[in-house]
Order: C-alpha cells, then sequence, then structure tokens
C-alpha cells in the first residue's frame, strides 16, 4: 500500500472518532498517530480553556505516566518517551488560567511495537528483494520499505521474516527497511540496508522450424552480459549447458516429436545471475509413414502410421481438399468425378506441420462428358459423338431407341456409329470409365429421325379431276405433305390423317404426286419416291350438230386432251346411236325422221372417261310422205294428195316444169294445183315442214299433164247423113276420139293416128248430140275432161252445112 493511501485510512478513523465524542458538551480526544514510543493525540477547542494537559498513563503497568501541556490554542500534541507496544490510557484536560480543570476526556492507546532490524538482504529476482530481519513482540505485521535512487518508494506489507519487498525494477538499487505494525500503529524504520535487484531473466521464445530443431531467441537483457541456457530433453536427465552473448542459439540433431525443456539467464557484470526463465518447447513431428487411400463411390479414407509426438494429422489432397484426425486415418468427402487427386499426410503438434509424406496418386471416377451431339451425315447412318473427358480409359455409350431397343457401344475415341433407321427417337448417354469405376450418367441425349416415307401409297381417280391418295401411317410423322404437280400446277394437301383428296386438278394431266410425311422436330423426308398418276379426259366442249341428211347427222365438238377416244351418244325415244372418234366429229346415221334425239359425248382414255358433255338436242327433218298421187281433175288443175308424214305440220308441193311451174302450201295433206299446162312432163317435189322449222326434201315420180283438148271442133252435115267432125288438134300426133251422145243413139268416131277429123255415117237426124272429142292417152284411156259441145243435128234443110252450136250444156 503507497503511503499516501494509508494516511487516508487514519484521517478517516480520527474523524469517526471526532464524531463519536462530539456527542456531548465535554471535550473531544482522539489519537492522531502512534509510534514505538510516542502518541499524538487531538482534542476539540474547549471555550474558557487556557491551557490544555496530556497525560498518558500505562495501563497494566506500573510505570509512572507521562504529561506535557499545551497553550489553549493548541488542538494537537504528542507525547514522547513512552514504552512500546504498552497500553495507555491518554486524558486531556482543559484548564483555565487558574488551573481549574474546565473539562477532560479520555482513551485508551497502545504503542506501536519496537523498531525490527534488517538481519540480511538480497536480490534473488530481479523485480524484489528479500528481506530477513529480527522479529518484535507484539508486533502484528511488518512493513518492508524499499526506496529507489530515484526516491520512489515502495511498502509491502509482510506477516513475518524474510518478507519480500515485489515490484521492483531489475537491476536497481534500492534502500531497504523495516516497520513493525500492531493495531495501535507502526514503528519507525529500522536501520537501511542498500541492495541490488538482478539483472531480468532472458524472455526465450523457442521454435521448432523442423523436425530436430529448437531456435530460441531472447530480447537483450539490459545490463547482462552473458547468457547461460540449459537444455534438457523431456524424460531424461542429461542436461546440456552453454554460455553465449548472442541473442539467439539453434539446438539442432534433437528428437522429433520430443518436448525439451530450456531455462535460460542472463548475469550482469558482476557474474550475479539473473533470473530464470524456463521455456519447454516440442520439436515438430517426424514425417508419417507410407500413405494408403481407400475409394468409395462417395468419399475415400486415408490411411497412415501414427507416430509419437504429433497431435493431429492432416490429409491434404492437391485438389484442396483435406481432412484432419489425431488417429491413424480421416476421410476425405464429398469426392467428385473427373480429380487428380495427390494425397500427402502432415503431422502437426504445437510446433507445427512435419514435412509432408510421400504422396499417393490416384484418380476418381471420370466425369460423363460435358457435351453430347448427334451427326446424321448420310441417313441412317448416325455417329452419336461427346467431348473428350480427362483421365477416361473407355467409353460406352448407350444408345437406346424408343421401342425398346438398345445398342452399347464400348470405345475408346470419342465417337460411336450406329444404325439409325427413320422415324424413331434414340436416346443416348455415355458413361466415361477408369479404374476408379464408371461416370455419374451424364446428360441423356434425345435424337429423331425424320420419318420413313410411307411404302403404299395408293393413288386412285375418285372422279373425273380428283384423285384420292391413301397410305399407312409412318412412325413419327406428324403431318403429312402430299404434293402434285402437274405440268403447270402445283398442288399441297397438308393434314395429319394418312388420306388425302387432291381436287380440282386438270383434266387429262399427268400428276406426279409426293407423299412426305413430316415432324416437326426434323422436317420432312424429302426423299420420297413420287407416284404418277393421270386424271381422266377432259370433257368434250361445243358440240355442234349439222345434218347432212334426213338420217344423218355430223356432230363435232372442240377438246383438249392429248390423245382420247370419244364417243357421241345420240338417244331417241325408240333408238339410240353411237359413234365413235379419236378425230373431233363423227357422224351418225339411220337416225329416223320426224324424231327428236338427246346428243351427248364424252372422252376415254385408258385412265377413264370424261364427264359426258353438255346434251344438246337433236330434231331430224319430218318424214317424206311415203306415197303422193298426183290426178289431173281437169285439163288445168291437178289434185294433188299425199299420205300424212310423221313430223311434219304443212307441206309444200310443187309441179316443176320448164313451162311453168306450180306450188302450193297446206296443213293438210292434199292440195290443189291450177296452171298446168297440157301435155308437159312435170317432176314432182313436196317439202314436209317441222312445226320447228326443220324441212324434208322429197322428190317422187313425175307427172306428165294429160294431151291437150282439141280446139275448134266442128260439125259438118255430109250426104248420107253422114256427119264430119272436124277439130283442130294441139301440136302432138295424138291419137283422138270423137264421141257423140244424142237421146237415141251414141256414135264414135276414131280417125287414123295424126288425123283431126273423123266421120260417123248414118245419123239421125232431128237429134241433139252433145259431142266430145278427147285425146286418148297413150294406153289408150280417153281424157274426161275435155269440154262437151251440143249440135243440134236437123233433117231438113240443105244436107250439107255446118251443124249449129247449141253451146256448152254440160257441166262437170
Ligand atoms: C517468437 O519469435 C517468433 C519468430 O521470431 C515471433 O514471431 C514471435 O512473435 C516471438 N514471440 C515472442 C513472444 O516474442
Ligand atoms: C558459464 O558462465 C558461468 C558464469 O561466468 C560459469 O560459472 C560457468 O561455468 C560457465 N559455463 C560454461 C559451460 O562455460
Ligand atoms: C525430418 O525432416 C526432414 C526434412 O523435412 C526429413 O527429411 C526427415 O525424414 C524428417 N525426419 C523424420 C524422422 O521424419
Ligand atoms: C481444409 O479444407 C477446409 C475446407 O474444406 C479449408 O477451409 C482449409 O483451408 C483446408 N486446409 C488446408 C490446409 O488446405
Ligand atoms: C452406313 O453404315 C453402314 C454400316 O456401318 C455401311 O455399311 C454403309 O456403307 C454406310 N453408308 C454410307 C453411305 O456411308
Ligand atoms: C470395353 O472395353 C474395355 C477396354 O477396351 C474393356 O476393358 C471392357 O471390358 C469392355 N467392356 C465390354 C462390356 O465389352
Ligand atoms: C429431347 O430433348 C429436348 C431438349 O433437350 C427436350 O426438350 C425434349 O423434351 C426431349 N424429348 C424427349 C422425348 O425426351
Ligand atoms: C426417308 O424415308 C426413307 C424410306 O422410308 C428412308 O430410307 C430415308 O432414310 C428417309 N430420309 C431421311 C433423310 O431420313
Ligand atoms: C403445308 O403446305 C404449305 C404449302 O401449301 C407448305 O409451304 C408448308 O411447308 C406445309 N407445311 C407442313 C407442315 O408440311
Ligand atoms: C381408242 O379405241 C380403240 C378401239 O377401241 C383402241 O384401240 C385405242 O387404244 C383407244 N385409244 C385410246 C386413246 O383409248
Ligand atoms: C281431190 O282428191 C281428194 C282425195 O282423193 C278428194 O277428197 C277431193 O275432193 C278432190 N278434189 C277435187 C276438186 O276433185
Ligand atoms: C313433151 C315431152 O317431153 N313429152 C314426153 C313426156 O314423157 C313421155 C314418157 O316418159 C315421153 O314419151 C314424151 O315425149
Amino acid at each position: 500500500m503507497q503511503p499516501k493511501d494509508f494516511r487516508t485510512i487514519i484521517l478517516f478513523a480520527f474523524v469517526g472518532i471526532v464524531s463519536q465524542s462530539a456527542a456531548g458538551d465535554d471535550i473531544n480526544l482522539a489519537v492522531f498517530t502512534v509510534t514505538s514510543k510516542s502518541l499524538t493525540v487531538r482534542w476539540s477547542k474547549y471555550s474558557g480553556a487556557s491551557s490544555y494537559k496530556i497525560t498518558a498513563t500505562p495501563k497494566n503497568s506500573p510505570e509512572a505516566s507521562a504529561f506535557v501541556q499545551f497553550s489553549g490554542n493548541s488542538v494537537m500534541g504528542s507525547v514522547n518517551s513512552l514504552f512500546p507496544n504498552t497500553i495507555y490510557v491518554v486524558e486531556v484536560e482543559a484548564m483555565d488560567n487558574a488551573l481549574n480543570v474546565l473539562s477532560s476526556a479520555e482513551v485508551e492507546e497502545i504503542t506501536a511495537p519496537e523498531v525490527p532490524m534488517i538481519e540480511h538482504a538480497y536480490s534473488k529476482q530481479s523485480d524484489s528483494i528479500t528481506v530477513e530481519f529480527s522479529a518484535v513482540s507484539g508486533a502484528s505485521s511488518y512493513i518492508l520499505r524499499a526506496e529507489s535512487v530515484a526516491g520512489e518508494v515502495s511498502e509491502t506489507p509482510v506477516s513475518a521474516s524474510p518478507g519480500t519487498a515485489l515490484h521492483l525494477q531489475p537491476y536497481t538499487d534500492y534502500v531497504l527497511s523495516v516497520m513493525s505494525v500492531n493495531s495501535g500503529g507502526r514503528s519507525q524504520p529500522s536501520l537501511p540496508v542498500e541492495v541490488k535487484t538482478v539483472v531480468a531473466a532472458p524472455e526465450l521464445n523457442a521454435t521448432s522450424p523442423s523436425n530436430s530443431t529448437i531456435l530460441l531467441s531472447w530480447d537483450q537483457v539490459e545490463h547482462a552480459v552473458l547468457y547461460t541456457l540449459c537444455i534438457i530433453m523431456e524424460g531424461s536427465d542429461t542436461r546440456v549447458k552453454l554460455n553465449t552473448t548472442n541473442t539467439s542459439v539453434a539446438f539442432t540433431d534433437l528428437e522429433p516429436g520430443t518436448t525439451y525443456c530450456i531455462k535460460g539467464n542472463a548475469w550482469d557484470p558482476h557474474s550475479i545471475p539473473g533470473d530464470d526463465f524456463t521455456v519447454c518447447q516440442i520439436t515438430r513431428p517426424p514425417t508419417p509413414g507410407p500413405v494408403q487411400v481407400m475409394l468409395t463411390s462417395r468419399d475415400m479414407t486415408v490411411y497412415w502410421d501414427t507416430i509419437h509426438g504429433a497431435d493431429r494429422f492432416l490429409a491434404l489432397s492437391t485438389t484442396g481438399q483435406n481432412c484432419t484426425s489425431p488417429d491413424s486415418h480421416c476421410v476425405i468427402s464429398p469426392l467428385s468425378c473427373g480429380q487428380n487427386h495427390s494425397i500427402t499426410v502432415t503431422a502437426i503438434n504445437q510446433a507445427g506441420p512435419s514435412g509432408p509424406s510421400e504422396p499417393e496418386d490416384f484418380l476418381t471416377f471420370p466425369c460423363p462428358p460435358e457435351s453430347i451431339w448427334v451427326e446424321e451425315l448420310v441417313p441412317g447412318n448416325c455417329t452419336v459423338l461427346w467431348s473428350e473427358v480427362p483421365w477416361v480409359d473407355y467409353y460406352k455409350a448407350f444408345v437406346k431407341r424408343d421401342d425398346g431397343s438398345e445398342e452399347l457401344c464400348n470405345t475408346t475415341s470419342n465417337t460411336c456409329d450406329y444404325h439409325c433407321e427413320c422415324g424413331f427417337t434414340y436416346f443416348m448417354n455415355v458413361f466415361a470409365y477408369n479404374r476408379a469405376g464408371s461416370s455419374p450418367p451424364g446428360h441423356v441425349l434425345n435424337y429423331t429421325t425424320i420419318p420413313c416415307c410411307p411404302e403404299d401409297v395408293s393413288i386412285s381417280l375418285v372422279s373425273t379431276e380428283t384423285l384420292e391418295i391413301t397410305w399407312s401411317p409412318v412412325r413419327g410423322a406428324e403431318v403429312y405433305e402430299t404434293k402434285a404437280a402437274g405440268m403447270s400446277d402445283l398442288i399441297h394437301c397438308n393434314d395429319t390423317a394418312p388420306i388425302c383428296a387432291l381436287s380440282d386438278l386438270k383434266c387429262n394431266s399427268r400428276y406426279s404426286v409426293v407423299v412426305r410425311p413430316c415432324s416437326e422436330l426434323r422436317g420432312c423426308n424429302s426423299t420420297c419416291r413420287s407416284h404418277t398418276e393421270e386424271t381422266a379426259p377432259c370433257t368434250p366442249q361445243n358440240l355442234s350438230i349439222t345434218q347432212t341428211n334426213v338420217s344423218c347427222v355430223n356432230v363435232s365438238w372442240s377438246a383438249s386432251n392429248e390423245q382420247a377416244n370419244y364417243t357421241v351418244n345420240v338417244v331417241g325415244r325408240t333408238d339410240s346411236h353411237t359413234c365413235h372418234s379419236t378425230g373431233t366429229s363423227c357422224q351418225v346415221s339411220h337416225l329416223l325422221c320426224g324424231s327428236t334425239y338427246e346428243v351427248s359425248a364424252f372422252a376415254s382414255t385408258s385412265v377413264g372417261l370424261s364427264l359426258p358433255s353438255y346434251t344438246i338436242p337433236l330434231e331430224t327433218g319430218p318424214c317424206c310422205p311415203p306415197s303422193l298421187t298426183v290426178s289431173q281433175v281437169t285439163q288445168a288443175m291437178t289434185n294433188v294428195t299425199w299420205s300424212v308424214a310423221t313430223g311434219a305440220q304443212s307441206y309444200i308441193t310443187s309441179l316443176t316444169s320448164p313451162r311453168g311451174s306450180a306450188k302450193c302450201h297446206t296443213l293438210d295433206p292434199h292440195c290443189l294445183m291450177g296452171c298446168i299446162t297440157c301435155g308437159t312432163n312435170y317432176t314432182v317435189s313436196l317439202e314436209a315442214i317441222s312445226s320447228m322449222g326443220h324441212k324434208s326434201e322429197c322428190t317422187y315420180h313425175g307427172f306428165s299433164s294429160s294431151a291437150c283438148c282439141p280446139s275448134s271442133v266442128k260439125l259438118y252435115r255430109m250426104t248420107n247423113n253422114t256427119i264430119h267432125v272436124y277439130w283442130r288438134s294441139s301440136a302432138n300426133l295424138n291419137n283422138y276420139t270423137a264421141d257423140l251422145y244424142g237421146a237415141n243413139s251414141n256414135y264414135t268416131c276414131t280417125p287414123p293416128p295424126g288425123g283431126n277429123s273423123c266421120d260417123v255415117s248414118e245419123i239421125m237426124c232431128g237429134d241433139v248430140y252433145t259431142v266430145v272429142v278427147a285425146p286418148l292417152s297413150h294406153d289408150g284411156t280417153k281424157i274426161k275432161f275435155c269440154p262437151k259441145r251440143m249440135y243440134s243435128v236437123s233433117c231438113s234443110g240443105s244436107n250439107v252445112g255446118m251443124v249449129i252450136y247449141r253451146g256448152k250444156r254440160s257441166v262437170d
């Protein structure tokens, strides 16, 4: 405790006592300090006191008391020459000038013990000095007091001799004294002794940089001129000492992994050894023995031989992975693929690590290839390729087809060929192998080949311009692209169904049809075979009919077919006709007159038939009346009659001759025609006309009109009752006959051929005769319509003369 603190505590004690005695009106008294031979007390001022008397009386001894008087101004005073370690009763008396005691107080106090004596003082350690001193009676403790030259004082309470003053500076001179202490206080200091502390110990710093070396170093110790070091191996008696003036020392050829303790001290110039400092240091452990590695799938266990002097072991791989253990093995995990490990084991203790063991090299299982891809340079020949992996002995490539079949390829290269059929998906996985095993499965690559072409494409012409294409579905096809290429057009059809109808094609054209299966992934198979199919021939167009005669028509059309046979059908109500051609027209005959037909045409080729053309109506001309008769009604008029003709509505009959012609147009099957010239050959023709205006020309046998009736018929009365009949004949030499019809008798005469008169004899007079002179036709018949004249033949008169003409009397 520092002296200053000590005083403070005393002051506190005093203040406590003062406050206690201040309770009454009496004077207060308190002990201030105590030594072996004196007591110093303090009192309170008492008013009216002119002096104070302090008396100290030994309590338990017969010794005389001592007293001292102090002036009225004093409040403190000492009583000396007391006996050490003795209890005194101290009394204060306040007195006035008349020495009357005004007030008094008393306290008890023991004096401090005797002053001790230093017998021997020495420094064993640089921070302390040990003092041996004589014991004094009554001392409860002692205080060692050390004062440096610089005036620094330190007090160390000790209980008995020897005592040690601590917290001193090394190699420093100190003045030392001892005080004894009892409950009353402390004695005076003893006679001083001067002692120098020894030099400080070198603070040894030990390291073991290798398995056989310990390095010591320390800071220079002040005032040291030499250092002594003593090294001793743990568990051994041999010690080695050495002196040095350096501040570092290396101990070599030591045992590895062994603890050595080194004690060091410095010497001062007076060859006084300073403090000791002991440091124990273990050498680095020896290098661990052979390393063994055991691999499992996930980790590896490293084994080594344990060795003496190692706290733990570190197994370290060149990959940076490590494990430590105090035992003979440890586990490095996790292992990953493709690692090239070189494992060394180092033993470690407090000194540090040993050298690394002989390395043990090994590979882990390889990594799977980073990338894998497929090439199909030639369809069907696939090559799976992958990136090379380091530290691999060989690869196994698994090629699995989506129908389950699998191929395995074992190779040391990084490619593998396999047969890849169209329309399949292949899943490829490559494993790499080395001595440590197989790589984990890598990326599974899938590759889909282009779908196969359908084999059984069938094309049929479902209608003239529509092709229906069907095929069996093929693996892997999502869409079928059907293309039909004609000469000038290209038709597409995309569908997911294995059927396609291509309509609106050009007639009579060859189409090249290709069905390409497509997959979304790989597109379309463009190597599919094309199939050629022809469409039906084109329909004949612009049908037209010309009637060449009553029973024949020429049917013509236009057509754009390259080569085709055409058939024309002419269908009537009761009969049908056809004609064929490879050109653009053909003739149909034997048609019935007066009929209607429907005419259509179609084309045919080896592929099939075209659609029929539009049907056009055909009406043949009316039939000719099978019979026609011309009969002469009068010389200038004929009655032409004919049988009814099929299909005819009206008729135009004509009689034609160079000398004139006659015509009549009628709905009836007969007709009267005038203006007929007698004795003329007529050609007879008839035009039958249908209601639609179709006409048929009909010709018949010619008609010869009858010979002309003679003119100027005259009768002459001749002798012998003969009548001479005379006429003027027309041009030709006709035979005539003259008939006379009377009331009683009739007469006839015939001239010789070419004659124009004849005689009737023995005629009865007085009668009226109807006379007709008519030419005879070639067959000898008489023409009936020659005029009749009446003549009256009288019996009187001259015999010869003209017979009187009585006028025309008969009518037809
Ligand atoms: C001991 O020496 C080493 C190396 O010289 C140094 O790093 C270390 O701090 C020193 N230790 C002490 C306590 O001086
Ligand atoms: C080292 O020095 C000390 C003091 O001078 C001496 O007593 C001791 O014999 C010396 N030791 C050796 C090994 O020299
Ligand atoms: C001590 O270390 C050295 C070098 O590091 C080495 O050559 C030697 O083998 C080691 N000694 C032992 C016993 O391990
Ligand atoms: C040992 O591994 C740990 C982590 O795994 C790492 O932090 C440490 O630095 C490694 N030690 C050595 C000596 O490589
Ligand atoms: C495809 O591969 C097969 C079998 O390896 C081979 O015989 C054939 O020649 C190859 N084809 C082509 C075009 O390379
Ligand atoms: C694959 O090839 C390697 C070496 O080329 C061989 O060791 C291994 O047995 C083969 N594996 C199979 C399944 O053939
Ligand atoms: C094939 O691979 C692609 C891309 O890697 C993936 O999107 C697809 O789903 C795979 N197909 C199948 C059938 O596994
Ligand atoms: C297309 O299909 C055919 C036959 O089905 C096949 O041989 C060919 O390989 C396929 N084309 C491609 C590019 O795969
Ligand atoms: C479908 O047809 C069109 C032509 O009409 C063609 O360009 C396209 O590629 C086809 N699509 C598919 C998926 O086949
Ligand atoms: C046309 O018909 C004839 C006879 O029937 C036949 O020989 C020929 O091959 C046909 N021509 C065509 C183009 O059909
Ligand atoms: C013409 O002949 C037809 C048929 O024989 C007959 O009906 C008609 O009366 C005749 N006409 C004349 C004027 O003789
Ligand atoms: C005037 C005329 O040519 N008459 C002839 C009419 O036809 C007959 C017989 O066919 C002939 O004999 C006529 O000469």
